[in-house]
């Protein structure tokens, strides 16, 4: 038995703000889930027009409406855990903000990703939403899309795994509202009893597939050097799964060039969705 309700399929490209090959890799994991798990479509617009720069935001109308869909969608499925598959890492903003609505201050947002999507439209150096969905989800972003969030993660609430790869404002941001940052996966016990001491008693697990690292895994938009092994996160999401129950998840960055990139892409995706994600 599954531990999601549902996937939503989101092949959202524009918060990376380039037409590399998110909607083949959005394809290819869509194609891998289990066939007992309903799959939704969020129509994306597949334009290659360049994005208009809005209020510091590349795409901000396009990702807007496209976050209107997301949310409209998910307010439609079960209550339980839903599956987002990306996309760029904007395409759970909605169902990560759903996912703590309905639980409030009990969810602990569990970010595994090379980088720490923490920044502001002010302090983001390139304008592209996916860099800034962590702090959009604690309340702070464009309007358009912050919208969606009715109830922000409390800084407690948020924990990185292997954010490595962090803009200078980001690491200041870090340190200065102590998120909690875990940087060998070996330490999985002290996030464990963070979550627990902290009071929260669900996770919602984003997962940017740049957390692996290069040399094992390269198939993402934005590949950061010295993350983990494909086995490493495994045990981490093994672990995770183990102690708390889910309130979502979501898969992202998925970037893939061509049919061959897809292949040596699919073993360690079957290994991530069956032990990873028990699916
Ligand atoms: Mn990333």
């Amino acid at each position: 038995m599954s531990d999601f309700v549902a996937a939503m399929i989101f092949p959202q490209w524009q918060g990376a703000a380039r037409t590399i090959g998110y909607a083949a890799g959005t394809r290819l994991l869509g194609s891998l889930l289990p066939p007992s798990l309903p799959q939704h479509d969020v129509a994306c617009d597949a334009s290659a027009e360049p994005l208009v720069f809005q209020d510091h935001v590349k795409g901000l109308d396009i990702l807007a409406r496209q976050a209107d869909r997301a949310a409209a969608l998910r307010r439609t499925l079960p209550a339980g855990p839903v599956l987002t598959i990306g996309g760029d890492c904007a395409a759970d903003l909605t169902t990560a903000a759903w996912a703590h609505e309905q639980m409030p201050d009990d969810v602990a947002l569990i970010w595994i990703d090379g980088h720490a999507d923490l920044n502001t439209p002010a302090s983001s150096p390139s304008g592209h939403f996916h860099g800034m969905v962590v702090r959009s989800l604690m309340g702070e972003g464009p309007v358009a899309l912050i919208r969606h969030v009715a109830c922000a993660y409390a800084p407690h609430q948020v924990f990185y795994i292997s954010a490595r790869d962090c803009d200078s404002a980001e690491s200041d941001d870090i340190a200065r509202l102590d998120l909690f940052r875990l940087s060998a996966p070996d330490r999985i016990d002290d996030l464990i009893a963070a979550i627990a001491g902290r009071g929260l008693s669900r996770i919602y697990l984003h997962l940017d597939l740049d957390v692996l690292d290069p040399e094992a895994f390269p198939y993402v938009g934005v590949p950061a050097a010295q993350g983990l092994t494909v086995e490493a996160l495994c045990r981490v999401l093994q672990h995770l799964r183990r102690h708390f129950p889910l309130a979502g998840a979501a898969i992202t960055e998925l970037n893939l060039a061509n049919d061959d990139d897809a292949r040596a892409a699919q073993p360690a995706l079957r290994k991530i969705l069956s032990e990873g994600f028990g699916l």
